[in-house]
């Protein structure tokens, strides 16, 4: 396909903990699926991260491994503009402006931000308030058409499109409007330990498993998933949330359809649903884990594509931001 004719994606997923395999088939799997068709831009949301306390050392080695677990799951660095956000200087800029055509109403609906003001009661700070903002910033300025993601963000991605709309309304069509990817199965994977919630890189170990788990913390943790009483495989996520959510995360990564994920364990127990789990996340996360590692001993290598495709994204950036700028009456910049 010609790269001009080719519709953008854009994407980010925060280095805020361990990626999850929730992370993986909610949104890193499809980003793999869709490099070829699209341009794509996948971001490591550095800025989104510290809306929640992170340790600075901490961070800075995520935000490499975020980006070698991009890499890791197929994704080509060449191919796909994969780079840090804190790179970008236009992703704060464009926030400011669009948080003047972002109502407080419409940022106090959101349930993320009620949730993690429930989580982290001790620091309620702006940054969480506004997330909603530069995560449309993220989007818009690089026109995105297409933004993969897990249900659990699809309120933002609402929120996105009525910002767009909003100031295309005054300005003219200035923003592309973008519109949700979700996968068919396994776009709210859930806890292991908590079936009826998302699973979460920033909850307790136990009720994630993380891309990077060796196969021991892998298979206790599948063992010690939370299932029910009637002892029957079925899905069924309302009377059934545990056992529907390890054959949801089977058919996702097999491939496999819930029925024939179904038929197959027909007549067995847990002990098999979960041995059929285990098998299927270690058979997926195994390469993964190689070439990660791999990846991560090379820093240098890391550290020059997230500065070269900074670069690309940059160059993208500004056409939409002095455009918008333009738009909103700033100063002309001229040139000396
Ligand atoms: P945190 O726990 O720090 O809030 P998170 O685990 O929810 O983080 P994000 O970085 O916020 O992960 O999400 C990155 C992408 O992964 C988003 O597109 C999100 O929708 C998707 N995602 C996250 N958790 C899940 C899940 N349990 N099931 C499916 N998709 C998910
Ligand atoms: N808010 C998302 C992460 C994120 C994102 C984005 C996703 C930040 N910017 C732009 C898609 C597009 C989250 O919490 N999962």
């Amino acid at each position: 396909m010609e790269e001009q004719a080719k519709k953008t994606i854009f994407s980010g997923i925060q280095p805020s903990g361990s990626l999850t395999i929730g992370n993986y088939i909610g949104a890193l799997r499809n980003f793999a699926l869709l490099q070829d068709d699209y341009n794509c831009l996948y971001c490591v949301v550095d800025m989104h991260a510290i809306t929640v306390r992170q340790e600075p050392a901490v961070l800075r080695r995520r935000c490499l491994e975020v980006a070698a677990t991009y890499i890791a799951c197929g994704l080509d660095p060449k191919k796909n503009i994969i780079y840090c956000q804190s790179h970008v200087s236009g992703h704060a800029e464009l926030m400011w402006i669009l948080n003047c055509f972002t109502y407080m109403g419409e940022l106090s609906r959101m349930t993320q931000y009620k949730d993690k003001c429930a989580k982290h009661a001790d620091n309620i700070n702006a940054g969480l308030f506004t997330y909603p903002s530069l995560m449309a910033a993220d989007i818009l300025l690089y026109q995105a058409d297409l933004v993969p993601i897990g249900i659990d963000q699809r309120q933002h991605l609402e929120l996105t499109r009525d910002i767009a709309q909003r100031f295309n309304g005054v300005y003219g069509d200035v923003f592309t409007i973008p519109e949700a990817y979700l996968g068919k199965v396994g776009s709210k994977v859930m806890s292991l330990q908590d079936p009826t919630r998302k699973m979460s890189k920033s909850d307790p170990e136990e009720c994630y498993i993380a891309i990077l788990d060796d196969p021991d913390a892998i298979r206790r943790k599948l063992k010690r998933a939370v299932t029910d009483s009637d002892g029957e495989i079925r899905f069924d996520p309302e009377g059934k949330p545990g056992v529907s959510n390890l054959l949801s995360i089977i058919a996702a990564l097999s491939g496999e359809t819930i029925e024939k994920t179904v038929e197959g364990l027909q007549g067995q127990g847990y002990g098999a649903l979960k041995e059929r789990a285990t098998e299927c996340v270690l058979e997926t996360l195994t390469p993964i884990q190689a070439e990660h590692k791999r990846l991560m001993a090379d820093k240098a290598y890391l550290q020059g594509i997230l500065a070269d495709n900074a670069e690309r994204a940059n160059a993208i950036a500004l056409k939409t931001l002095r455009k918008v700028q333009r738009k909103v009456g700033f100063a002309e910049r001229v040139k000396k």
